[in-house]
Protein backbone atom coordinates (compact mmCIF):
# COMPACT_ATOMS: atom_id res chain seq x y z
CA UNK A 1 0.00 0.00 0.00
CA UNK A 2 1.58 3.56 -0.78
CA UNK A 3 1.97 6.67 1.49
CA UNK A 4 -1.51 8.54 0.54
CA UNK A 5 -3.46 5.37 0.71
CA UNK A 6 -1.89 4.37 4.15
CA UNK A 7 -2.21 8.15 5.34
CA UNK A 8 -5.90 9.16 3.88
CA UNK A 9 -7.41 8.27 6.59
CA UNK A 10 -5.42 9.44 9.75
CA UNK A 11 -5.65 12.38 11.00
CA UNK A 12 -3.02 14.38 11.19
CA UNK A 13 -3.07 15.62 14.25
CA UNK A 14 -2.30 12.21 15.11
CA UNK A 15 1.36 12.29 13.46
CA UNK A 16 4.42 14.22 14.43
CA UNK A 17 3.22 17.94 14.27
CA UNK A 18 6.72 18.23 10.90
CA UNK A 19 3.74 15.93 9.36
CA UNK A 20 1.70 18.62 9.36
CA UNK A 21 3.92 21.37 8.65
CA UNK A 22 5.35 19.13 5.18
CA UNK A 23 1.97 18.69 4.14
CA UNK A 24 0.18 22.45 4.47
CA UNK A 25 3.72 23.78 3.04
CA UNK A 26 2.82 24.52 -0.32
CA UNK A 27 5.81 22.29 -1.26
CA UNK A 28 8.47 23.70 1.07
CA UNK A 29 7.30 27.21 0.01
CA UNK A 30 5.75 28.08 3.43
CA UNK A 31 6.00 31.86 4.43
CA UNK A 32 9.51 31.93 3.37
CA UNK A 33 9.53 34.48 1.15
CA UNK A 34 7.57 36.90 3.54
CA UNK A 35 9.97 35.53 6.48
CA UNK A 36 12.84 37.03 4.16
CA UNK A 37 11.49 40.15 3.34
CA UNK A 38 10.78 40.92 7.33
CA UNK A 39 13.72 42.80 8.37
CA UNK A 40 12.00 43.11 11.94
CA UNK A 41 13.90 40.35 12.86
CA UNK A 42 16.65 38.10 11.89
CA UNK A 43 14.92 34.72 12.05
CA UNK A 44 12.15 33.46 9.75
CA UNK A 45 8.83 32.36 10.62
CA UNK A 46 8.83 29.45 13.85
CA UNK A 47 7.29 26.53 11.52
CA UNK A 48 9.04 27.57 8.41
CA UNK A 49 12.44 26.51 10.19
CA UNK A 50 11.58 23.30 9.81
CA UNK A 51 11.01 23.75 6.02
CA UNK A 52 14.25 25.98 5.67
CA UNK A 53 16.20 22.62 6.14
CA UNK A 54 14.84 21.38 3.30
CA UNK A 55 16.75 23.94 1.09
CA UNK A 56 19.84 22.84 3.07
CA UNK A 57 20.19 25.73 5.68
CA UNK A 58 19.42 25.69 9.56
CA UNK A 59 18.60 28.77 11.77
CA UNK A 60 20.78 29.17 14.62
CA UNK A 61 21.71 31.51 17.01
CA UNK A 62 25.65 32.17 18.59
CA UNK A 63 25.19 30.03 21.82
CA UNK A 64 28.78 31.97 23.41
CA UNK A 65 25.97 35.09 23.16
CA UNK A 66 23.16 34.20 24.37
CA UNK A 67 23.17 34.94 28.24
CA UNK A 68 24.51 38.27 27.01
CA UNK A 69 22.01 38.66 24.78
CA UNK A 70 19.25 37.75 26.49
CA UNK A 71 20.37 40.09 29.91
CA UNK A 72 20.60 42.87 27.24
CA UNK A 73 16.82 42.07 26.32
CA UNK A 74 18.14 41.45 22.76
CA UNK A 75 16.32 39.09 20.66
CA UNK A 76 19.68 35.58 20.22
CA UNK A 77 21.85 36.48 17.69
CA UNK A 78 20.51 34.82 14.75
CA UNK A 79 22.02 33.23 11.62
CA UNK A 80 22.14 30.56 9.63
CA UNK A 81 24.29 27.27 8.59
CA UNK A 82 23.93 26.76 5.10
CA UNK A 83 24.98 23.46 3.82
CA UNK A 84 25.82 22.34 0.36
CA UNK A 85 24.44 19.54 -1.85
CA UNK A 86 27.75 18.02 -3.77
CA UNK A 87 27.71 14.44 -3.91
CA UNK A 88 30.76 12.56 -4.21
CA UNK A 89 32.63 15.87 -2.75
CA UNK A 90 33.93 17.47 -5.97
CA UNK A 91 34.88 20.72 -6.06
CA UNK A 92 36.39 22.50 -9.11
CA UNK A 93 39.08 24.78 -8.50
CA UNK A 94 37.08 27.50 -9.94
CA UNK A 95 33.98 26.75 -7.74
CA UNK A 96 36.73 26.65 -5.21
CA UNK A 97 37.02 30.26 -5.38
CA UNK A 98 33.81 31.12 -5.75
CA UNK A 99 32.65 29.37 -2.41
CA UNK A 100 36.01 30.56 -0.80
CA UNK A 101 34.74 34.19 -1.88
CA UNK A 102 31.25 33.64 -0.49
CA UNK A 103 32.81 32.31 2.91
CA UNK A 104 33.96 35.42 3.69
CA UNK A 105 31.72 38.31 1.63
CA UNK A 106 28.40 35.98 3.34
CA UNK A 107 29.42 34.19 6.23
CA UNK A 108 32.27 33.64 9.07
CA UNK A 109 34.99 33.61 6.82
CA UNK A 110 35.81 30.02 6.95
CA UNK A 111 34.49 26.82 5.49
CA UNK A 112 33.59 23.56 7.43
CA UNK A 113 34.10 20.36 5.48
CA UNK A 114 31.67 18.05 7.10
CA UNK A 115 31.86 14.38 7.80
CA UNK A 116 29.46 13.99 4.72
CA UNK A 117 32.05 15.35 2.00
CA UNK A 118 30.02 18.71 1.60
CA UNK A 119 30.99 22.18 2.62
CA UNK A 120 29.33 24.20 5.49
CA UNK A 121 29.16 27.84 6.31
CA UNK A 122 28.10 29.10 9.31
CA UNK A 123 26.94 32.44 10.56
CA UNK A 124 25.21 33.79 7.52
CA UNK A 125 22.68 36.71 7.96
CA UNK A 126 19.16 36.49 6.48
CA UNK A 127 19.74 39.11 4.44
CA UNK A 128 22.64 37.21 3.21
CA UNK A 129 21.03 33.91 2.20
CA UNK A 130 19.51 34.74 -0.97
CA UNK A 131 22.99 36.74 -2.33
CA UNK A 132 24.99 33.70 -1.33
CA UNK A 133 22.86 30.79 -2.98
CA UNK A 134 22.63 32.81 -5.97
CA UNK A 135 26.09 33.17 -6.19
CA UNK A 136 26.88 29.60 -5.19
CA UNK A 137 24.23 28.92 -8.07
CA UNK A 138 26.11 30.17 -10.39
CA UNK A 139 28.97 27.98 -9.86
CA UNK A 140 26.72 25.16 -10.83
CA UNK A 141 26.53 24.87 -6.74
CA UNK A 142 23.51 24.43 -4.94
CA UNK A 143 22.10 23.67 -1.44
CA UNK A 144 18.59 21.80 -2.31
CA UNK A 145 17.85 18.81 0.34
CA UNK A 146 20.93 18.69 1.89
CA UNK A 147 19.16 19.24 5.09
CA UNK A 148 15.81 17.83 5.84
CA UNK A 149 13.50 14.45 5.51
CA UNK A 150 14.76 14.14 1.93
CA UNK A 151 17.54 11.90 0.95
CA UNK A 152 21.05 13.72 1.74
CA UNK A 153 23.92 13.92 0.00
CA UNK A 154 25.23 11.51 -1.27
CA UNK A 155 29.07 10.23 -0.48
CA UNK A 156 31.17 7.94 -2.12
CA UNK A 157 35.27 6.59 -1.31
CA UNK A 158 37.14 9.57 -2.21
CA UNK A 159 38.71 10.94 -5.27
CA UNK A 160 36.79 9.93 -8.80
CA UNK A 161 40.57 10.52 -10.64
CA UNK A 162 42.13 8.07 -8.66
CA UNK A 163 41.23 5.06 -11.18
CA UNK A 164 38.12 4.28 -13.46
CA UNK A 165 36.26 2.70 -10.72
CA UNK A 166 36.58 5.41 -8.87
CA UNK A 167 35.00 7.61 -11.61
CA UNK A 168 32.34 5.15 -12.10
CA UNK A 169 31.35 5.01 -8.62
CA UNK A 170 31.45 8.96 -8.49
CA UNK A 171 28.95 9.10 -11.20
CA UNK A 172 26.80 6.83 -9.68
CA UNK A 173 26.59 8.98 -6.43
CA UNK A 174 25.72 12.07 -8.66
CA UNK A 175 22.86 9.78 -10.66
CA UNK A 176 21.63 8.43 -6.75
CA UNK A 177 21.62 12.41 -5.72
CA UNK A 178 20.04 13.86 -9.09
CA UNK A 179 17.13 10.50 -9.33
CA UNK A 180 15.89 11.63 -5.47
CA UNK A 181 15.96 15.31 -5.37
CA UNK A 182 12.78 16.88 -4.90
CA UNK A 183 10.80 18.48 -7.97
CA UNK A 184 9.41 20.99 -6.15
CA UNK A 185 10.26 24.05 -7.65
CA UNK A 186 10.41 26.20 -4.21
CA UNK A 187 13.81 26.63 -3.81
CA UNK A 188 14.35 28.07 -7.48
CA UNK A 189 11.34 30.65 -7.08
CA UNK A 190 12.17 32.00 -3.12
CA UNK A 191 16.27 31.77 -3.78
CA UNK A 192 16.74 31.86 -7.44
CA UNK A 193 14.01 34.56 -8.51
CA UNK A 194 12.21 31.81 -10.92
CA UNK A 195 8.92 32.97 -11.60
CA UNK A 196 6.12 30.49 -10.70
CA UNK A 197 4.25 28.84 -13.45
CA UNK A 198 0.51 28.62 -12.89
CA UNK A 199 -1.07 25.70 -10.93
CA UNK A 200 2.26 25.21 -8.82
CA UNK A 201 5.48 23.53 -9.37
CA UNK A 202 6.24 22.15 -12.76
CA UNK A 203 7.77 18.62 -13.07
CA UNK A 204 11.17 18.66 -12.46
CA UNK A 205 13.56 18.75 -15.47
CA UNK A 206 16.06 16.47 -14.73
CA UNK A 207 13.72 13.58 -13.50
CA UNK A 208 14.97 10.21 -15.24
CA UNK A 209 13.23 9.48 -18.32
CA UNK A 210 11.53 6.26 -17.02
CA UNK A 211 11.08 6.50 -13.80
CA UNK A 212 10.17 3.16 -12.05
CA UNK A 213 7.73 5.05 -9.05
CA UNK A 214 4.13 5.27 -9.57
CA UNK A 215 3.08 9.39 -10.14
CA UNK A 216 1.61 9.72 -6.86
CA UNK A 217 1.23 13.35 -6.73
CA UNK A 218 2.57 14.73 -9.98
CA UNK A 219 4.16 18.30 -8.19
CA UNK A 220 6.33 16.05 -5.94
CA UNK A 221 5.98 12.33 -7.63
CA UNK A 222 8.52 10.63 -5.84
CA UNK A 223 7.79 12.29 -1.84
CA UNK A 224 4.45 13.36 -2.38
CA UNK A 225 3.64 16.44 0.09
CA UNK A 226 4.28 13.78 2.95
CA UNK A 227 8.16 13.79 2.01
CA UNK A 228 10.06 11.10 4.17
CA UNK A 229 9.55 10.65 7.55
CA UNK A 230 12.80 11.23 8.18
CA UNK A 231 16.31 11.82 6.93
CA UNK A 232 17.54 9.67 4.35
CA UNK A 233 21.27 8.86 3.75
CA UNK A 234 23.24 6.91 1.24
CA UNK A 235 26.81 5.91 0.87
CA UNK A 236 29.05 3.90 -1.97
CA UNK A 237 32.26 2.27 -0.53
CA UNK A 238 35.43 0.63 -2.66
CA UNK A 239 36.92 -2.32 -0.73
CA UNK A 240 39.16 -2.47 0.92
CA UNK A 241 38.67 1.10 1.75
CA UNK A 242 35.79 2.30 4.31
CA UNK A 243 36.23 5.44 3.92
CA UNK A 244 32.44 6.47 4.20
CA UNK A 245 31.89 4.10 7.01
CA UNK A 246 29.31 2.14 4.96
CA UNK A 247 27.13 0.78 7.78
CA UNK A 248 26.34 4.10 9.28
CA UNK A 249 24.03 4.67 6.49
CA UNK A 250 20.46 3.98 5.72
CA UNK A 251 21.49 2.64 2.37
CA UNK A 252 25.29 1.24 1.42
CA UNK A 253 26.45 -0.11 -2.06
CA UNK A 254 29.59 -1.74 -1.44
CA UNK A 255 31.57 -2.03 -4.65
CA UNK A 256 32.61 -5.38 -5.80
CA UNK A 257 35.54 -5.30 -7.81
CA UNK A 258 37.55 -7.53 -9.85
CA UNK A 259 40.73 -6.71 -8.92
CA UNK A 260 43.14 -5.06 -11.15
CA UNK A 261 47.06 -5.49 -11.54
CA UNK A 262 48.79 -3.96 -8.84
CA UNK A 263 45.96 -4.02 -6.64
CA UNK A 264 44.33 -1.40 -8.03
CA UNK A 265 40.89 -1.46 -8.61
CA UNK A 266 39.99 -3.24 -12.17
CA UNK A 267 36.07 -4.06 -13.35
CA UNK A 268 33.26 -2.75 -11.22
CA UNK A 269 31.29 -6.12 -11.81
CA UNK A 270 28.44 -4.69 -9.17
CA UNK A 271 27.40 -3.71 -5.67
CA UNK A 272 26.18 -5.37 -2.34
CA UNK A 273 23.35 -3.30 -1.15
CA UNK A 274 22.94 -2.66 2.61
CA UNK A 275 20.26 -1.39 4.95
CA UNK A 276 19.18 -0.56 8.08
CA UNK A 277 22.50 1.79 9.34
CA UNK A 278 21.94 5.32 11.30
CA UNK A 279 24.18 6.65 14.21
CA UNK A 280 21.53 8.30 16.17
CA UNK A 281 20.22 7.88 19.66
CA UNK A 282 19.27 9.97 22.60
CA UNK A 283 20.97 9.76 26.09
CA UNK A 284 19.00 7.68 28.88
CA UNK A 285 16.51 6.15 26.10
CA UNK A 286 17.48 2.59 25.15
CA UNK A 287 14.60 2.07 22.68
CA UNK A 288 17.33 4.47 20.53
CA UNK A 289 20.43 3.10 19.43
CA UNK A 290 22.92 3.50 16.68
CA UNK A 291 22.45 0.74 14.32
CA UNK A 292 25.27 -1.30 11.52
CA UNK A 293 23.14 -2.04 7.98
CA UNK A 294 22.65 -5.30 6.97
CA UNK A 295 23.10 -6.52 3.54
CA UNK A 296 19.99 -7.33 1.80
CA UNK A 297 21.47 -8.47 -2.11
CA UNK A 298 23.12 -7.56 -5.03
CA UNK A 299 22.86 -5.63 -7.84
CA UNK A 300 24.27 -4.00 -10.68
CA UNK A 301 26.04 -0.54 -11.35
CA UNK A 302 23.05 0.42 -13.55
CA UNK A 303 20.65 -0.95 -11.11
CA UNK A 304 21.99 1.55 -8.25
CA UNK A 305 19.76 4.55 -8.46
CA UNK A 306 16.35 2.13 -8.85
CA UNK A 307 17.62 0.40 -5.93
CA UNK A 308 18.32 3.53 -3.95
CA UNK A 309 14.61 5.06 -4.92
CA UNK A 310 12.86 1.60 -4.12
CA UNK A 311 14.58 1.88 -0.50
CA UNK A 312 13.55 5.10 -0.09
CA UNK A 313 10.30 4.36 -1.44
CA UNK A 314 9.36 1.51 1.10
CA UNK A 315 11.07 3.80 4.11
CA UNK A 316 8.36 6.86 3.12
CA UNK A 317 5.83 4.48 3.12
CA UNK A 318 6.69 2.63 6.18
CA UNK A 319 8.60 5.06 8.49
CA UNK A 320 6.97 5.89 11.89
CA UNK A 321 5.46 9.19 11.48
CA UNK A 322 4.42 9.90 14.58
CA UNK A 323 8.02 9.53 16.93
CA UNK A 324 10.69 11.42 15.06
CA UNK A 325 12.99 9.25 17.58
CA UNK A 326 12.00 6.21 15.77
CA UNK A 327 11.49 6.87 12.37
CA UNK A 328 14.63 6.66 10.93
CA UNK A 329 15.24 3.14 8.27
CA UNK A 330 16.94 1.33 10.52
CA UNK A 331 14.01 1.48 12.74
CA UNK A 332 11.58 0.23 10.19
CA UNK A 333 13.79 -2.52 9.56
CA UNK A 334 14.04 -3.40 13.33
CA UNK A 335 10.31 -3.11 13.57
CA UNK A 336 9.32 -4.64 9.83
CA UNK A 337 12.07 -7.36 9.85
CA UNK A 338 14.72 -7.12 6.60
CA UNK A 339 13.25 -10.18 4.87
CA UNK A 340 9.76 -8.12 4.56
CA UNK A 341 11.32 -4.77 3.72
CA UNK A 342 13.17 -6.24 1.37
CA UNK A 343 10.32 -8.15 -0.52
CA UNK A 344 8.78 -4.45 -0.85
CA UNK A 345 12.02 -3.35 -2.29
CA UNK A 346 11.57 -6.18 -5.02
CA UNK A 347 8.34 -5.36 -5.11
CA UNK A 348 9.02 -1.54 -6.34
CA UNK A 349 11.95 -3.04 -8.60
CA UNK A 350 9.55 -5.63 -9.96
CA UNK A 351 12.65 -8.36 -9.58
CA UNK A 352 14.63 -10.15 -7.09
CA UNK A 353 17.91 -9.02 -5.79
CA UNK A 354 21.04 -11.18 -6.36
CA UNK A 355 22.22 -12.59 -3.00
CA UNK A 356 25.15 -10.40 -1.41
CA UNK A 357 28.40 -11.07 -2.06
CA UNK A 358 31.50 -10.95 0.03
CA UNK A 359 33.53 -7.97 0.56
CA UNK A 360 36.65 -7.16 2.79
CA UNK A 361 37.31 -3.40 4.22
CA UNK A 362 40.29 -2.79 6.11
CA UNK A 363 40.69 0.68 7.17
CA UNK A 364 38.14 3.50 7.25
CA UNK A 365 40.32 6.83 7.23
CA UNK A 366 42.06 8.48 4.36
CA UNK A 367 44.82 7.93 2.30
CA UNK A 368 46.73 10.85 3.35
CA UNK A 369 50.02 12.52 1.51
CA UNK A 370 50.82 11.75 -1.91
CA UNK A 371 49.83 8.53 -4.28
CA UNK A 372 49.21 8.29 -7.77
CA UNK A 373 46.11 7.33 -9.88
CA UNK A 374 46.22 4.28 -12.67
CA UNK A 375 46.67 7.32 -14.79
CA UNK A 376 50.18 8.27 -13.49
CA UNK A 377 48.76 11.66 -12.02
CA UNK A 378 49.05 12.55 -8.44
CA UNK A 379 46.99 13.04 -5.50
CA UNK A 380 47.75 14.86 -2.26
CA UNK A 381 45.76 13.85 0.59
CA UNK A 382 45.49 17.08 3.29
CA UNK A 383 45.07 16.43 6.64
CA UNK A 384 42.52 19.31 7.87
CA UNK A 385 42.01 19.13 11.54
CA UNK A 386 37.84 18.48 12.22
CA UNK A 387 37.71 19.71 8.67
CA UNK A 388 37.69 23.85 9.77
CA UNK A 389 39.65 25.46 6.93
CA UNK A 390 40.54 28.82 8.31
CA UNK A 391 44.17 30.69 8.84
CA UNK A 392 44.88 29.84 11.77
CA UNK A 393 47.40 32.49 14.13
CA UNK A 394 50.50 30.87 14.41
CA UNK A 395 49.06 27.65 12.55
CA UNK A 396 48.45 26.66 9.02
CA UNK A 397 46.93 29.29 6.87
CA UNK A 398 44.55 26.79 5.59
CA UNK A 399 42.44 29.27 3.16
CA UNK A 400 44.78 30.93 2.28
CA UNK A 401 46.94 27.79 0.97
CA UNK A 402 44.01 26.27 -0.41
CA UNK A 403 42.91 29.59 -2.05
CA UNK A 404 46.36 29.29 -4.35
CA UNK A 405 46.27 26.26 -4.53
CA UNK A 406 42.75 26.61 -6.62
CA UNK A 407 44.09 29.70 -8.13
CA UNK A 408 47.17 27.85 -9.49
CA UNK A 409 46.54 24.10 -10.34
CA UNK A 410 43.91 23.20 -12.65
CA UNK A 411 43.02 19.52 -11.01
CA UNK A 412 40.03 19.24 -8.85
CA UNK A 413 40.35 19.51 -5.18
CA UNK A 414 38.02 16.64 -3.65
CA UNK A 415 36.46 16.68 0.10
CA UNK A 416 36.60 13.57 2.12
CA UNK A 417 34.37 12.34 4.57
CA UNK A 418 37.01 12.17 7.21
CA UNK A 419 36.84 15.96 7.15
CA UNK A 420 39.70 16.25 4.86
CA UNK A 421 40.49 17.27 1.18
CA UNK A 422 42.87 15.66 -1.66
CA UNK A 423 44.51 17.92 -4.20
CA UNK A 424 43.78 15.65 -7.62
CA UNK A 425 45.50 15.45 -10.70
CA UNK A 426 48.78 16.73 -10.34
CA UNK A 427 51.59 15.76 -13.05
CA UNK A 428 54.93 14.51 -11.93
CA UNK A 429 56.29 17.49 -13.27
CA UNK A 430 53.92 19.75 -11.10
CA UNK A 431 54.69 18.11 -7.60
CA UNK A 432 57.25 20.56 -6.38
CA UNK A 433 55.44 23.63 -6.94
CA UNK A 434 52.44 22.01 -4.79
CA UNK A 435 55.04 20.86 -2.37
CA UNK A 436 56.36 24.33 -2.22
CA UNK A 437 52.84 25.80 -1.55
CA UNK A 438 51.48 23.52 1.17
CA UNK A 439 55.19 24.28 2.40
CA UNK A 440 54.95 27.84 2.00
CA UNK A 441 51.18 27.50 3.92
CA UNK A 442 52.44 25.38 6.25
CA UNK A 443 49.25 23.25 5.56
CA UNK A 444 51.77 19.64 6.42
CA UNK A 445 52.36 20.19 9.96
CA UNK A 446 53.62 17.38 12.06
CA UNK A 447 50.82 15.73 13.10
CA UNK A 448 50.21 12.22 15.55
CA UNK A 449 48.45 9.18 13.64
CA UNK A 450 45.99 9.61 16.71
CA UNK A 451 45.15 13.47 15.78
CA UNK A 452 45.00 12.03 11.58
CA UNK A 453 43.00 9.72 12.48
CA UNK A 454 40.24 11.59 14.89
CA UNK A 455 37.24 13.48 14.14
CA UNK A 456 35.01 15.85 16.01
CA UNK A 457 31.37 17.49 15.16
CA UNK A 458 30.69 21.32 14.95
CA UNK A 459 29.09 21.27 18.56
CA UNK A 460 29.28 24.94 20.20
CA UNK A 461 28.91 27.62 19.91
CA UNK A 462 26.51 26.84 16.61
CA UNK A 463 24.63 23.74 17.26
CA UNK A 464 21.73 24.28 19.03
CA UNK A 465 21.96 20.49 19.81
CA UNK A 466 25.34 20.40 22.04
CA UNK A 467 25.46 19.59 25.07
CA UNK A 468 29.60 19.17 25.50
CA UNK A 469 32.24 21.19 23.55
CA UNK A 470 33.38 19.11 20.44
CA UNK A 471 35.53 20.95 17.32
CA UNK A 472 36.95 23.63 19.88
CA UNK A 473 37.37 20.71 22.65
CA UNK A 474 39.26 17.59 20.59
CA UNK A 475 42.37 18.97 19.74
CA UNK A 476 43.67 19.87 23.26
CA UNK A 477 42.83 16.39 24.64
CA UNK A 478 44.81 15.01 21.75
CA UNK A 479 47.86 16.72 22.55
CA UNK A 480 47.00 15.17 26.25
CA UNK A 481 46.70 11.89 24.60
CA UNK A 482 49.13 12.33 22.32
CA UNK A 483 51.98 12.36 25.54
CA UNK A 484 50.32 9.78 26.62
CA UNK A 485 51.13 7.50 23.50
CA UNK A 486 54.72 8.40 23.71
CA UNK A 487 55.39 7.55 26.85
CA UNK A 488 53.84 4.22 26.19
CA UNK A 489 55.92 3.77 22.44
CA UNK A 490 52.68 4.45 20.41
CA UNK A 491 53.49 7.78 19.00
CA UNK A 492 53.51 6.02 15.58
CA UNK A 493 50.30 3.87 15.90
CA UNK A 494 46.39 5.27 14.78
CA UNK A 495 43.74 4.21 17.43
CA UNK A 496 40.64 5.73 15.62
CA UNK A 497 38.83 8.09 17.91
CA UNK A 498 35.88 10.62 17.40
CA UNK A 499 34.20 13.90 19.69
CA UNK A 500 30.57 14.55 19.53
CA UNK A 501 29.07 17.14 21.33
CA UNK A 502 25.90 15.04 22.00
CA UNK A 503 24.45 11.69 21.50
CA UNK A 504 23.18 12.54 18.04
CA UNK A 505 26.40 10.96 16.32
CA UNK A 506 27.47 13.35 13.78
CA UNK A 507 31.20 12.55 13.90
CA UNK A 508 30.25 9.39 13.90
CA UNK A 509 31.37 8.69 17.52
CA UNK A 510 30.02 5.41 17.98
CA UNK A 511 32.59 3.51 15.03
CA UNK A 512 35.30 4.92 16.69
CA UNK A 513 37.64 2.91 18.76
CA UNK A 514 37.49 5.55 21.30
CA UNK A 515 34.37 7.23 21.32
CA UNK A 516 33.56 10.75 23.38
CA UNK A 517 29.74 11.48 23.62
CA UNK A 518 28.99 14.96 25.15
CA UNK A 519 26.63 14.69 28.30
CA UNK A 520 27.32 18.41 29.54
CA UNK A 521 29.70 20.92 29.60
CA UNK A 522 33.03 19.34 29.84
CA UNK A 523 31.62 15.91 30.57
CA UNK A 524 31.51 12.69 28.04
CA UNK A 525 30.33 9.64 27.55
CA UNK A 526 33.46 7.55 26.92
CA UNK A 527 32.69 4.40 24.52
CA UNK A 528 35.24 1.56 23.53
CA UNK A 529 35.38 -1.16 20.89
CA UNK A 530 34.53 0.10 17.70
CA UNK A 531 36.54 -1.64 14.49
CA UNK A 532 39.36 -0.45 12.68
CA UNK A 533 37.44 -0.61 9.81
CA UNK A 534 34.41 0.78 10.94
CA UNK A 535 32.64 -2.62 11.04
CA UNK A 536 31.43 -2.63 14.98
CA UNK A 537 29.84 -0.62 17.21
CA UNK A 538 31.54 0.64 20.27
CA UNK A 539 29.80 0.28 23.89
CA UNK A 540 29.79 2.54 27.51
CA UNK A 541 32.49 2.13 29.49
CA UNK A 542 32.73 5.25 31.76
CA UNK A 543 29.72 7.54 31.71
CA UNK A 544 29.57 11.34 32.26
CA UNK A 545 33.33 11.89 32.85
CA UNK A 546 35.53 15.07 32.82
CA UNK A 547 39.08 15.48 31.46
CA UNK A 548 41.07 14.11 34.42
CA UNK A 549 39.07 10.98 34.64
CA UNK A 550 39.34 10.67 31.09
CA UNK A 551 42.92 10.48 31.32
CA UNK A 552 42.79 8.65 34.30
CA UNK A 553 40.73 5.63 32.40
CA UNK A 554 42.81 5.29 29.34
CA UNK A 555 46.42 5.90 30.51
CA UNK A 556 46.63 2.48 31.95
CA UNK A 557 44.81 0.99 28.98
CA UNK A 558 47.05 2.33 26.34
CA UNK A 559 49.95 1.36 28.80
CA UNK A 560 48.29 -2.17 28.66
CA UNK A 561 48.10 -2.15 24.88
CA UNK A 562 51.42 -1.32 24.61
CA UNK A 563 52.47 -4.17 26.49
CA UNK A 564 50.04 -6.74 25.70
CA UNK A 565 49.07 -6.62 21.75
CA UNK A 566 49.29 -9.25 19.37
CA UNK A 567 50.92 -8.26 16.36
CA UNK A 568 48.56 -5.81 14.13
CA UNK A 569 45.98 -6.07 16.84
CA UNK A 570 43.69 -2.55 16.86
CA UNK A 571 42.89 -1.14 20.08
CA UNK A 572 39.42 -1.72 19.63
CA UNK A 573 40.16 -5.76 19.17
CA UNK A 574 42.35 -5.27 22.30
CA UNK A 575 39.87 -4.01 24.84
CA UNK A 576 37.48 -6.65 23.70
CA UNK A 577 39.94 -9.61 24.06
CA UNK A 578 40.94 -8.63 27.46
CA UNK A 579 37.80 -7.92 28.66
CA UNK A 580 37.70 -4.71 29.78
CA UNK A 581 34.52 -4.14 27.33
CA UNK A 582 32.20 -6.76 25.47
CA UNK A 583 31.75 -6.47 21.61
CA UNK A 584 28.38 -5.08 20.14
CA UNK A 585 27.28 -7.20 17.96
CA UNK A 586 24.29 -5.49 17.15
CA UNK A 587 22.44 -2.10 17.89
CA UNK A 588 19.57 -3.28 19.76
CA UNK A 589 22.08 -4.28 21.65
CA UNK A 590 23.97 -1.31 21.93
CA UNK A 591 23.04 -0.40 25.84
CA UNK A 592 23.67 -3.77 27.28
CA UNK A 593 26.35 -4.38 29.54
FE1 LIG B 1 24.37 15.83 12.05
C1 LIG B 1 21.67 17.27 13.49
C2 LIG B 1 25.98 18.74 12.03
C3 LIG B 1 26.63 14.49 9.96
C4 LIG B 1 23.23 12.71 12.86
N1 LIG B 1 23.87 17.71 12.60
C5 LIG B 1 22.69 18.11 13.14
C6 LIG B 1 22.63 19.63 13.23
C7 LIG B 1 21.99 20.16 11.99
C8 LIG B 1 21.97 20.19 14.52
C9 LIG B 1 20.50 20.49 14.52
O1 LIG B 1 19.70 19.66 14.09
O2 LIG B 1 20.17 21.57 14.98
C10 LIG B 1 24.15 19.95 13.29
C11 LIG B 1 24.57 21.33 12.81
C12 LIG B 1 25.79 21.78 13.56
C13 LIG B 1 26.41 23.01 13.04
O3 LIG B 1 26.37 24.04 13.75
O4 LIG B 1 26.97 23.00 11.96
C14 LIG B 1 24.72 18.75 12.57
N2 LIG B 1 25.93 16.52 11.07
C15 LIG B 1 26.51 17.73 11.27
C16 LIG B 1 27.85 17.82 10.57
C17 LIG B 1 28.18 19.21 10.06
C18 LIG B 1 28.93 17.32 11.54
C19 LIG B 1 30.35 17.61 11.16
O5 LIG B 1 31.06 18.04 12.07
O6 LIG B 1 30.76 17.42 10.02
C20 LIG B 1 27.65 16.75 9.49
C21 LIG B 1 27.01 17.29 8.25
C22 LIG B 1 26.76 16.22 7.26
C23 LIG B 1 26.34 16.69 5.91
O7 LIG B 1 27.15 17.32 5.24
O8 LIG B 1 25.22 16.36 5.50
C24 LIG B 1 26.67 15.83 10.20
N3 LIG B 1 24.80 13.93 11.44
C25 LIG B 1 25.85 13.60 10.66
C26 LIG B 1 26.06 12.18 10.72
C27 LIG B 1 27.18 11.40 10.03
C28 LIG B 1 26.79 10.90 8.69
O9 LIG B 1 25.75 11.26 8.16
O10 LIG B 1 27.54 10.11 8.15
C29 LIG B 1 25.09 11.67 11.56
C30 LIG B 1 24.97 10.19 12.00
C31 LIG B 1 24.44 9.31 10.96
C32 LIG B 1 22.95 9.27 11.00
O11 LIG B 1 22.32 10.13 10.39
O12 LIG B 1 22.41 8.39 11.68
C33 LIG B 1 24.30 12.78 12.00
N4 LIG B 1 22.71 15.11 12.98
C34 LIG B 1 22.48 13.80 13.27
C35 LIG B 1 21.28 13.71 14.06
C36 LIG B 1 20.66 12.41 14.62
C37 LIG B 1 19.79 11.74 13.63
C38 LIG B 1 19.08 10.54 14.20
O13 LIG B 1 18.78 9.63 13.46
O14 LIG B 1 18.78 10.52 15.39
C39 LIG B 1 20.82 15.03 14.25
C40 LIG B 1 19.57 15.47 15.02
C41 LIG B 1 18.31 15.24 14.28
O15 LIG B 1 18.29 14.92 13.10
O16 LIG B 1 17.28 15.37 14.93
C42 LIG B 1 21.75 15.88 13.57
FE1 LIG C 1 25.51 19.07 17.14
FE2 LIG C 1 25.28 16.76 18.38
FE3 LIG C 1 25.69 16.81 15.76
FE4 LIG C 1 27.62 17.49 17.38
S1 LIG C 1 26.65 15.46 17.30
S2 LIG C 1 26.98 18.64 15.55
S3 LIG C 1 26.58 18.48 19.04
S4 LIG C 1 23.89 17.55 16.79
Amino acid sequence: MDIIAKLRDVPLDELHPNERLKVESDYLRGALEAGLADRATGAVAEDDTQLTKFHGFYQQDDRDLRDERRHQKLEPLYSFMVRLRLPGGLVTPAQWQTLDDVSSRYANGTLRITTRQTFQYHGVLKENLRPHLQTIHQAMVDTIAACGDVNRNVICTANPHRSAVHRQVYELSHQISTRLLPSTRAYHEIFLGEERVAGGAEERTDAPAESDSPALDPQEPLYTRHYLPRKFKVALAIPPENDVDLFAHDVGFIADVQQGENGEPGELRGFTVCIGGGMGMTHGEPTTFPRLSDPIGYCTPEAVPAVAEAIMLVQRDNGNRRDRKQARLKYTVEEMGLDAFKAEVEGHLGEALAPARDYHFDNNGDRLGWIQGDDGLWHYGLFVQNGRIADFPDGPQLRTGLREIAEQHDGDLVLTTNQNVIITQVDESRREAIDALLDRHRLVAETSPLRRNAMACVAFPTCGLAMAESERYLPSLIDKLDAVMREAGLADDAIIMRMTGCPNGCARPYLAEIGFVGKAPGHYNLYLGGGFSGQRLNKLHRENIDEATILETLTPLIQRYAAEREADEPFGDFVIRIGVINATTAGREFHEV
